[in-house]
């Protein structure tokens, strides 16, 4: 039953193609909210959400945790992916199988199939934090996409080029939309504009997103 239900919201969800390798599929994670809310309460429950510090000294706006086998950090010795949580010193939660299989069907949607993430980067965006303008490139294969979910509060996506001077485009991401780049957009620099005040049903006010990779 349960599957039919994802077989028909995955042919109805819309596929849009933001660049090459780039797909957007709107409305991707709307068929398994309550269970990807459950998750993200257990997490946070035993990685609580933080702000850390860049290796230039600046506090983030956004506030991160992390769940799965690895999860990224930034301290001013600079940026990596840690099996051990610097904030309880433990392991990261792991993953919920919520999170897994949505990350997964997600990227075999868009054309990535066997992506395998071992790490699930949660970002909290309360109005008036962004991201700015940067490549992920921390991973070790960049042969395996990053899956990413946007839930509560709309966001505006930077999607720029190879080089950081490249031309940007905006790209709306609202709550259940997933996001997959691989092959060719894989290194491109992007970013989330600063995030609005507003008042989500489910979330309130604030935007989470999940960044799903595979980093070791
Ligand atoms: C990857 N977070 O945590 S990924 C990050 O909305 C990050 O919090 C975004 O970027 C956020 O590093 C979600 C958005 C994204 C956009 C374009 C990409 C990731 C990308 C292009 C290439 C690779
Ligand atoms: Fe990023």
């Amino acid at each position: 039953m349960n599957d039919l239900f994802e077989d028909v919201a995955a042919t109805l969800s819309a596929r849009e193609q933001m660049a090459a390798g780039a797909v957007l599929l709107r409305g991707r994670a709307l068929a398994l909210e309550d269970e990807i809310l459950a998750g993200l309460e257990s997490v946070v429950a035993i990685a609580p959400f933080r702000h850390m510090t860049t290796p230039g000294g600046f506090v983030m706006s956004a506030a991160m945790t992390s769940c799965g086998i690895a999860g990224w950090v930034t301290d001013r010795t600079g940026y990596r992916y840690d099996r051990t949580d610097p904030a309880t010193g433990k392991p990261w939660p792991t993953m919920p199988e919520s999170f897994r299989r949505l990350a997964s069907e997600a990227a075999t949607d868009a054309g990535y199939a066997n992506f395998t993430p071992d790490s699930c980067l949660i970002n909290r965006y309360l109005p008036g934090a962004r991201l700015s303008l940067h490549q992920d490139k921390d991973e070790r294969d960049f042969a395996q996409p990053i899956v990413s979910v946007s839930l509560g509060l709309p966001a505006t996506f930077q999607f720029g080029g190879i080089r950081r001077a490249d031309p940007v485009v905006r790209h709306p991401m609202r709550h259940g939309d997933i996001a997959v780049w691989g092959g060719p957009s894989r290194l491109v620099h992007h970013g989330v504009l600063t995030v609005r005040d507003g008042d989500h049903p489910k979330l309130g006010r604030q935007r989470i997103n999940l960044t799903f990779r595979a980093a070791l």
